[in-house]
C-alpha cells in the first residue's frame, strides 16, 4: 500500500464539526522559561523570583501527564484517533545567528503552534525565543501525515528573526508601573510588547468559523502577523479583533465558537471591536457570556488565567469537554442542550493551558461553510 493510501486525512474548518483525529500535548520537561524580551516569569510567592528558570517540579509534571493521558484515553474510547508530540530537552539553551536563549518551554499546548485550516496545518511563527524551536516536537507527526495523506498541505510561516527590533524591550518594566486604566489604554491602542518589525503570531490567537477566522491581536500576535495570515489565506475572511484585557494572549479563553449560531464570550473581557458584535448580530449568531469560573486565582506556576474555565474541546455540535471543576460552566452548556463531558485538567494549567490549548485538530468531518454571509464592510 502506498504511504498516502493509509487512513490519515488532515482537514478541519472550524471548532465544532465531529472530531476524528487530534493531537494531545505532553507535560514532559516543561520549563519555567529564562527571561527574554517577550516574557518574564516570576512567582515570588512560590520562591521563584524574576530571573529564575528551571524545570517545573516532577510531582506536578507527573500529575499533569496523568490528566493528559486520561484525557487522551477518553477520546480514544470515543473512537477519536489521538497522536502525541515527541518531547525534546527543553532545558537546553537554543540560539540562532541573532540571539541565544537559556531555555526552551515545553510541548503541552500544541494549539499554540499548529493552526489547522482545511487540509493545511500551518506552523505559527511564535514570538518567544524560548518557543522558536517548539515546532520540532510536532515534526515526527507532520512528517507522518505528509507521507500518509497526499492532499495534506504542510506549511510553516516565515520564522521571525526575534532581534531587539521585534520588541519594545522595556515594555514589561514599564507595564509594572501602569495603573489598570493605563494598561487598558495600551490595549485600546494595540500597544504591547511586540513591534511591527516582522510578522508574529501564535496559532491560539485564531478562532475558526469556516470561511471566517477571528484573529486576536495580542502580546504574541501583531498586526503584521494578522496581515500575513490574511495574505496566506486569500479564500478566508480574516477579522482582526481585540478584547478588554491588559495583557492578552490567545483567544481561546476569551471568545469561543460552540456550534453554528452560538458562541461563548468571556464575561469580563468584552470585545473592543464594535464591528465584531455587528457581524454576529447581522448573521443571527447568539453570543452568550461564560459562567463564573470555579477558581478565583491562577493555578500554581500558571501564566494562564482562571478563564481556562471556558477553554474547552468540542467533539461535535452536541458534545463538549469542559474542565471537571467548572461546575457552573458545565451546567450552562447542559442547559443549552450539550452533552457535557467533565475532564479533570486543572493540574495541567501550569504547563500551558486547558483543554483547547492541550489539543490541535487533525481531522474533523465537514466542509468549509460560510456562516457569515452578511459581512461588515472594512472588517
Ligand atoms: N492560552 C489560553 C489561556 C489564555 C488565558 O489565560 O486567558
Amino acid at each position: 500500500m502506498a504511504d498516502h493510501a493509509r487512513k490519515t486525512k488532515v482537514c478541519s474548518w472550524n471548532e465544532w464539526d465531529p472530531l476524528k483525529h487530534v493531537i494531545v500535548g505532553r507535560a514532559d520537561g516543561t520549563m519555567i522559561q529564562a527571561p527574554e524580551p517577550a516574557v518574564e516569569r516570576e512567582w515570588p510567592e512560590y520562591g521563584v523570583p524574576l530571573g529564575t528558570c528551571g524545570r517545573l517540579p516532577r510531582e506536578m509534571e507527573d500529575k499533569a501527564n496523568e490528566q493528559l493521558n486520561n484525557f487522551a484515553a477518553m477520546l480514544e474510547k470515543r473512537g477519536i484517533r489521538v497522536d502525541r508530540p515527541t518531547p525534546i530537552d527543553f532545558s537546553q539553551a537554543v540560539q540562532t545567528p541573532d540571539w541565544k536563549q537559556a531555555t526552551m518551554f515545553g510541548c503541552m499546548p500544541p494549539r499554540d503552534v499548529l493552526l489547522t485550516v482545511g487540509q493545511e496545518i500551518l506552523e505559527a511563527t511564535m514570538s518567544y525565543r524560548s518557543r522558536w524551536f517548539e515546532y520540532l516536537v510536532y515534526r515526527p507527526l507532520l512528517e507522518q501525515y505528509f507521507k500518509e495523506d497526499a492532499d495534506f498541505r504542510w506549511e510553516a510561516a516565515p520564522k521571525p528573526r526575534l532581534t531587539e527590533r521585534t520588541y519594545k524591550t522595556d515594555y514589561w518594566t514599564r507595564f509594572k508601573t501602569w495603573t489598570e486604566a493605563e494598561k487598558l489604554e495600551r490595549t485600546q491602542a494595540r500597544d504591547w510588547v511586540l513591534t511591527e518589525a516582522e510578522p508574529c503570531f501564535d496559532a491560539a490567537d485564531v478562532a475558526r468559523f469556516g470561511r471566517d477566522l477571528l484573529v486576536q491581536q495580542s502580546t504574541v500576535t501583531n498586526a503584521a502577523g494578522i496581515r500575513w495570515l490574511r495574505q496566506h489565506f486569500p479564500n478566508h475572511r480574516i477579522h482582526a479583533v481585540i478584547f478588554k484585557e491588559d495583557a492578552p494572549m490567545h483567544i481561546d479563553a476569551t471568545f469561543v465558537p460552540l456550534r453554528p449560531g452560538l458562541a461563548l464570550s468571556n464575561r469580563l473581557r468584552k470585545p473592543l471591536t464594535p464591528e465584531m458584535a455587528e457581524l454576529f448580530k447581522k448573521n443571527d449568531w447568539e453570543i452568550i457570556e461564560c459562567a463564573k469560573p470555579a477558581h478565583d486565582k491562577k493555578a500554581k506556576f500558571s501564566f494562564c488565567s482562571v478563564w481556562l474555565s471556558m477553554n474547552m474541546l468540542i467533539l461535535d455540535p452536541k458534545t463538549v469537554c469542559v474542565e471537571a471543576s467548572e461546575r457552573e460552566q458545565m451546567e450552562q452548556l447542559d442547559r443549552r442542550g450539550f452533552e457535557v463531558i467533565p475532564v479533570p485538567l486543572w493540574d495541567v494549567a501550569a504547563f500551558g493551558g486547558g483543554l483547547h490549548c492541550a489539543t490541535a485538530d487533525v481531522y474533523r468531518e465537514g466542509t468549509c461553510q460560510d456562516y457569515f454571509p452578511h459581512q461588515i464592510p472594512g472588517f
